[in-house]
């Protein structure tokens, strides 16, 4: 290697600890154990544009949801996927009803004590698409805790195609991948320059 090129060098590494450092975020951010569990309190909006804000939640085992009105009145809460217009009764909505729910302002909780799906729609602007599912359980997305794969995706680049299986987002291998191009990089950046920088050559005996 030439002089100049070793010179160089140095100056790589802080990239490729920069590329490292991003994997290690990535990794953070992508893992379902860091990832933010479900809140126990929960706001849904029923909004001016007759849908509800957010539509799909999460909330924990035993969480409550509250149900808002803050424009397009009135926004009855029925459980339900809106298939039928009664609904179903897979949760109490009754004190969300048309009495509870006619104004701007007005609110209504229900609790949700058994992990589940719950769709529920509003009984007034069902036929414009006002309904939404609430996801209830402790892990956000059922998320899995298999680790099968992990050891071969630290050496492969990030790659589109993350594990299906896993249970964990594409987000998380790549960083993974970042993680491990980064430190691979910064290794062979180390040796390079140790090998070759003239302060460093080693005595000839
Ligand atoms: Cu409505």
């Amino acid at each position: 290697m030439h002089l100049a090129a070793a010179r160089r060098l140095p100056r790589l590494l802080p990239l490729a600890i920069a590329v490292a450092l991003l994997g290690a975020g990535l990794v953070l951010a992508g893992n379902p154990a860091a990832a933010q569990a479900p809140q126990s309190k929960v706001t849904i909006n029923g909004t001016a544009a007759n849908k509800w804000e957010p539509a799909n939640a999460a909330v924990r085992t035993g969480g409550t949801v509250t149900f808002r009105i803050t424009g397009g009145v009135t926004h009855p809460v029925v459980s339900g996927d809106g298939s039928k217009p009664e609904g179903d009764d897979r949760f109490d909505a009754s004190d969300c009803g048309l009495q509870q729910m006619s104004k701007v302002g007005d609110s209504c909780q229900v609790k949700f004590p058994e992990d589940g799906n719950y769709p529920y729609f509003c009984q007034v602007h069902v036929t414009q698409g006002m309904k939404g599912v609430i996801t209830v359980g402790t892990s956000a997305g059922g998320a899995t805790t298999t680790t099968g794969g992990e050891a071969g995706s630290v050496v492969e680049p990030p790659s589109a195609a993350a594990p299906p299986s896993s249970g964990r987002p594409a987000i998380y291998w790549a960083g993974w991948g970042l993680f491990a191009l980064g430190a691979l990089l910064a290794l062979v950046l180390i040796a390079l320059y140790v090998r070759f920088w003239p302060g460093f050559s080693r005595p000839k005996s």
